[in-house]
């Protein structure tokens, strides 16, 4: 017999600011990411949020109706939703209500491999988790009984504070120690004067199969947002230019929790200690400009902001583009447009790396102060 799979609805309020189709989809490819199914889409228009609801009431009756017509057994929102709302919502439904967030943690926390990875997936949902405590968790102080948990005085919702508190800072320190392995490990590779390179991008781009293309190795790509959690790294030899070490990173997307990106800056480390990004595109999506500004939002806020980067405008085959390298006033080679998959244009970011370790290799590291080049705009165009 086939396992049942979880049936959703998507709800996307559209309250005139981002560009809701395009957010909606990808709430879909998540949702499908977590193994969800989304069977129909509610969308709506707003002012602002219902404070209680997040819709309106006649919305929420909308997806009642929409919840028993269907047989779901998901609501999933396009946005972040406070405790309360939540709350109300699922009391309404009488289904569980996951919003945009939890929906990214808990990917994360399906794909979490790695000792690190898992601790920093934990420490993101317990920061989630606490902002909702704050919120009013009261009913639970009526519904656990915390026997042998609570402390003298304690209610409830200061039991939870606390027990998540200690968590953390358990969890913490075990971060720190791996951390520091890691950072050793890092400086050994320095010493040897690897050139190092991160592969950078928003979930889905084809990084990991770029990564494969480049080092012949196997590292998982697929369909999926957040494939990749765990920093993957490789030793290359190019011809003419001696060691590289190859980095495959995990994906950004708009709106990433800010939780995630707290928790993951151990993993994020190693993208703000590289000499040079490979920031992969998709060229065949249609969000590829705000995606572009999201990725380098991120590196900014993770102080990878002025690494010199080279744009790979990947998926050229689904985009309808052939291979090409584009330089700057300076020469230097600022993009390359490539089909990973095919393999179209690889020789061509092959020549771009050894270039820019050659330079590397004359006057390390290379100009700081260079970071994205924001007037690159469209190939071609
Ligand atoms: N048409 C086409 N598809 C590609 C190309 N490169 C990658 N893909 C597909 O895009 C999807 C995502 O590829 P991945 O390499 O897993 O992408 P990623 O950036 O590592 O994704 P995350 O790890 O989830 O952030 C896969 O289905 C790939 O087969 C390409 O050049 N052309
Ligand atoms: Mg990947």
């Amino acid at each position: 017999m086939e396992t049942e799979r979880t049936r959703a609805a998507l709800v996307g309020v559209d309250f005139g600011t981002t560009d809701q189709a395009n957010s909606l989809a990808e709430l879909g490819l998540l949702a499908r990411s977590a193994g969800v199914d989304a069977v129909l889409q509610i969308t709506g228009r707003r002012q602002a949020p219902d404070p209680g609801l997040f819709v309106g009431s006649g919305k929420a009756e909308e997806i009642a109706a929409a919840v028993a017509s269907h047989d779901l057994d998901l609501v999933l929102f396009d946005h972040v939703l406070s405790g309360a709302q939540q709350r109300n919502l699922e009391r309404l439904l009488k289904v569980a209500v996951v919003d945009r967030t939890s929906l990214i943690l808990d990917i994360f926390a399906q794909r979490a491999q790695s000792h690190a990875g898992r601790i920093q997936v934990e420490l993101a949902q317990l920061s989630h988790l606490s902002t909702r405590l704050v919120r009013g968790w009261t009913h639970l102080e009526r519904q656990k009984g915390g026997i042998g948990l609570r402390g003298p005085g304690e209610t409830q919702l200061e039991t939870d504070r606390r027990l998540i508190g200690e968590r953390v800072k358990m969890l913490r320190v075990k971060l720190e120690k791996l951390t520091r392995q890691r950072t050793t490990q890092r400086r050994q590779r320095t010493r040897q004067g690897a050139f190092a390179v991160s592969i950078v991008g928003y979930t889905n781009a084809g990084k990991s199969t770029l990564f494969n293309a480049l080092t012949h190795a196997q590292a998982y790509a697929a369909d999926q947002l957040f494939a990749t959690l765990d920093t993957t790294s490789r030793r290359l030899y190019l011809e003419g230019a001696g060691q590289l070490v190859l980095s495959d990173t995990v994906g950004f997307i708009r709106e990433l929790p800010h939780q995630l990106v707290e928790a993951f800056k151990a993993t994020l480390e190693e993208t703000a200690q590289a000499d040079l990004l490979l920031h992969v595109v998709d060229a065949a999506s249609p969000a590829r400009l705000e995606q572009i500004e999201q990725v380098n939002a991120v590196l900014a806020e993770i102080g990878a902001g002025s690494i010199p980067q080279i744009l790979v405008w990947n998926k050229i085959d689904a985009a309808g583009l052939g291979p090409a390298v584009e330089r700057d006033e300076c020469d230097t080679i600022r993009r390359v447009a490539l089909s990973a998959q095919c393999g179209t244009g690889m020789e061509l970011l092959r020549g771009a790396l050894l270039e820019a370790a050659v330079h590397f290799a004359q006057e390390p590291p290379l100009q700081k102060s260079k970071g994205p080049d924001s007037s690159l705009v469209e190939l071609g165009a």
